[in-house]
């Protein structure tokens, strides 16, 4: 699909395709489809990510809680967005020993007790050694630093499910 066909999607038609950009936030994408045309796959990402930006903390913590946990419930009873499984799938999510997944559990546990929202990464850049360790590390950080990781996190997910669509290579 190229950028002229883009620009001449409906409301209805953009926010079925875009909806899940940025996991379970239609809203974003109805947002976005008002700032119409655009002139490329980066300048149609950018108002994804202004928009995020642009939120008050409460709504880009919003945000962060619509993800689903990595390696989580949704995952076992197999209710993740079809983008999401793909993705939770790639960095091998699905085929943890019970000890590695309970371990995933503990970590994300910690991890939302201390924030107050899930850890949040872009799971198809990274295999499941790289989840594990970067949520121990990631564990350690300020909130304030870690709401601006995991919002980038957010954001490259993003731009890599807009590629997905377009049929683009995938910038990283
Ligand atoms: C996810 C997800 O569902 N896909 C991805 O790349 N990351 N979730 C998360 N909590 O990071």
């Amino acid at each position: 699909m190229d950028m002229d066909q883009v620009n001449s999607m409906d409301f209805v038609d953009f926010v079925d395709m875009f909806g899940n950009v940025i996991e379970r936030c239609p809203l974003i994408a109805a947002a976005v489809w008002s700032q119409r045309p655009f002139h490329d796959l980066e300048d149609l990402e950018k108002h994804f990510c202004a928009f995020i930006d642009a939120l008050p903390q409460a709504g880009q913590e919003g945000i962060l809680r619509c993800h689903p946990d990595l390696a989580g419930r949704e995952l076992q009873r197999g209710t993740l967005t079809a983008e999401s499984q793909r993705e939770q799938s790639a960095a091998g999510l699905q085929s943890l020993s019970v000890d590695e997944r309970r371990r995933l559990a503990e970590l994300n546990a910690q991890y939302r007790a201390r924030f107050g929202f899930p850890f949040v990464l872009a799971a198809r850049l990274r295999d499941r050694e790289t989840v594990a360790r970067e949520l121990e590390r990631r564990l350690h950080c300020s909130p304030e630093q870690e709401l601006r990781t995991a919002l980038g996190e957010v954001k490259t997910i993003g731009r890599l499910r807009l590629a997905d669509l377009l049929g683009a290579p995938a910038r990283l």
